[in-house]
């Protein structure tokens, strides 16, 4: 099967060179597609740097900035921020064939939308508690293991699944624990109640994960912020743990020193991904009539801060 892999992120870097390293009979083909010309042509020929507990290790990647050349593929995974996913779908319809399956695999929920924009080709979604960080182009670091968990959000044809099902059996043989859920939407939005707790808080505070545990007055906001999503959540009817405070609380624990992916956004004076985790809490907030002051005011810190250096 022909995977490309969109985005050279730490997402894309870390699947990329994950997924060629545990091809070892070479029974699949591997692409990771960068809309940058430049950095494609340098990462074709550098190789992607994984690096775990300290020992780096190069996997050579071919990486493409033309999915005309790239050709169709049996699998997009696309590994990019969520607030780019309309263009990339654009940048990527030359591969998209009505076999391909499409694999989103953004935090938070705003991407659910992109579900109708992915032509004749199948989506599926993705959620990842995998910990990674860039170190440089091309350089990516395995800071912590987790789970992925795949899955539809409705009926779909065979060959999807069996897609799905090769998917998460290349994961697995690579490292990187998988399994297909039945029900992703709740799977989505347990991860976003982690999300939503942690990482607007973590980008204004400019603090580490673990550090959301002792400074003072933010174990309150927190425990608001998840509430007022969990509210949402069931008004929705979508399942989401009873304690997702808790859950928050023990990720902060076991990623203590992480910098979280919306403070390495800040701190790289990137976008960050507000809109797709609180933000996306307050749309639907506002679609069931339901107030989220909190995750609203927090929505709006992080916009003021973008401000500063967008
Ligand atoms: O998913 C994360 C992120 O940083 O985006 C958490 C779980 C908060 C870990 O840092």
């Amino acid at each position: 099967m022909h995977f490309v892999l969109v985005g050279p992120g730490a997402l894309g870097c870390l699947l990329a060179s994950m997924l060629v390293r545990a091809d070892r009979d070479g029974k699949h083909r591997f692409t990771l597609l960068d809309h940058n010309a430049v950095r494609a042509q340098k990462l074709s020929t550098k190789g992607i740097v994984y690096e775990y507990k300290g020992i780096q290790e190069r996997a050579a990647v071919p990486v493409s900035s033309s999915p005309t050349e790239t050709g169709q593929a049996d699998v997009v995974i696309l590994c990019v921020k969520s607030y780019d996913i309309k263009r990339c779908l654009g940048f990527c319809s030359p591969l998209l064939g009505p076999e391909t399956l499409v694999l989103f695999m953004q935090n938070g929920v705003a991407h659910l939308e992109a579900e109708t924009l992915t032509g004749n080709a199948t989506p599926a979604f993705g959620t990842t508690t995998e910990g990674a960080n860039m170190t440089g182009a091309g350089q990516v670091k395995h800071a912590g293991r987790g789970l992925t968990q795949f899955g539809f959000l409705g009926p779909v044809p065979d060959c999807a699944e069996k897609k799905l099902t090769t998917v998460t059996e290349l994961f697995n043989a690579s490292g990187l624990k998988s399994r297909i859920s039945s029900d992703i939407l709740s799977r989505l939005w347990t991860k976003l109640m982690v999300n939503t707790g942690i990482n607007g808080l973590t980008a204004t505070l400019d603090c580490t994960n673990g550090e959301l545990l002792t400074l003072p007055g933010v174990q309150e906001r927190m425990k608001k912020l998840v509430e007022e999503a969990m509210r949402v959540a069931k008004a929705c009817n979508i399942h989401v743990p009873e304690d997702s405070l808790e859950i928050t609380r023990d990720v902060c624990e076991k990623t203590s020193t992480n910098i979280s992916s919306m403070l390495q956004d800040v701190r790289s004076g990137r976008r960050t991904e507000i809109d797709a985790i609180n933000g996306a809490v307050v749309a639907a907030a506002q679609k069931l009539g339901i107030d989220t002051p909190e995750n609203s005011t927090l929505v709006q810190q992080v916009k003021d801060l973008e401000k500063t250096y967008l």
